[in-house]
């Protein structure tokens, strides 16, 4: 489940059961310390959020076309970060939709014109957030989906999360045959390879690479995560591989664990 602070409208970040992306409202570090929540008031966003989800569901729902900039403005007029939109917003929305979709309530084609809806509005939302990606040459970290993955809208999102918590990384989709991935990584020599995998045969595609990786005397950590991994626990199958299903973990990880600095 998706935390949520009830009060500055902020994505805090996930809870089990992790497969279930509605929101689970909250409070935040800031609102606690602030003494926000003595203000009853607050929780009258809550209603404007669950507007806003809804509207976006029926839209989709009756094929309407989705106005990437109108979204992006009306979350900045209800002061929600530009990438929360997408977290609280957009993500529960393509969880709900990829059910009916599953239900046979809601036809592939619909389903598919929400999914380009959402690359799109990640483009946009890009806009909001300072970039610090540097030449392919020197990034510490590279963010690619797992060979065969054919999801991208993780990576996208994955990528803009990183650069807007001030790392300089390079994210690169659709994904590339196994083989030039490898020859890349041994190339470019990222600290991190951060590898997105939806489906089981993704997964085993990323441990052969790790292990290929080790062999060739690669240092670079391999760390997975995606939908294959949100179903999982945290699991530990070669040296230089780590999986992560806990955004917050990865971080830690990333400010504990590696020579990966914020970009000034
Ligand atoms: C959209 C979608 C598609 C689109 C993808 C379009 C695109 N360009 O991305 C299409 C229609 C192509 C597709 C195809 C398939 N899909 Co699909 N798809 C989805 C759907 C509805 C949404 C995925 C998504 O974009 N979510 C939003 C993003 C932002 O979330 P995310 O990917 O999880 O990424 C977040 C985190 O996981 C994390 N993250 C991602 N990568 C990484 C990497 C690291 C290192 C870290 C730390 C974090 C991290 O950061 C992101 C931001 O928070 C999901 C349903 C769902 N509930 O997720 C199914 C889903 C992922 N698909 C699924 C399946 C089975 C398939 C197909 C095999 C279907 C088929 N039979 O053909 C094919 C796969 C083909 C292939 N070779 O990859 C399953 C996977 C189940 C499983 N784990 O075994 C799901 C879960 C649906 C389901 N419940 O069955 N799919």
């Amino acid at each position: 489940m998706i935390i949520w602070c009830c009060y500055c409208q902020t994505y805090i970040g996930e809870k089990p059961p992790l497969v279930d992306y509605s929101l689970s409202h909250s409070i935040c570090q800031n609102c606690k310390s602030s003494g926000v929540f003595k203000d009853r008031d607050a929780f009258k966003n809550i209603e404007l959020i669950r507007d806003f989800f809804n509207d976006l569901l029926e839209k989709a729902e009756s094929f309407e076309e989705l106005d990437t900039e109108s979204i992006r403005y009306k979350g900045k007029t209800l002061g929600i970060k530009p990438l929360d939109i997408f977290y609280g917003i957009v993500q529960p929305a393509m969880w709900e939709i990829g059910r009916l979709t599953q239900e046979n309530k809601l036809t592939v084609a619909k389903e598919h014109m929400f999914t380009s809806f959402a690359q799109r509005l990640l483009i946009q939302l890009s806009k909001d957030i300072k970039n610090h990606s540097l030449s392919l040459e020197s990034c510490p970290i590279l963010i690619i989906p797992a060979p065969d993955n054919v999801h991208t809208i993780g990576v996208q999102a994955l990528g803009l999360d990183i650069v807007s918590k001030g790392y300089a990384c390079r994210t690169i989709y659709p994904g590339i045959p196994d083989e030039e991935l490898k020859s890349l990584i041994l190339e470019l020599r990222p600290e991190v390879v951060c590898l997105s995998v939806a489906v089981k045969s993704h997964f085993d595609s990323a441990i052969n690479l790790s292990k290929a990786l080790h062999l060739q005397g690669s240092s670079a950590k391999i760390i997975v995560g995606g939908p294959f991994i949100h179903e999982h626990e945290e699991l530990k199958v070669a040296p230089n591989l780590l999986t992560f299903n806990n955004m917050n973990s990865f971080y830690d990880f990333l400010r504990e664990k590696t020579n990966v600095k914020k970009a000034s």
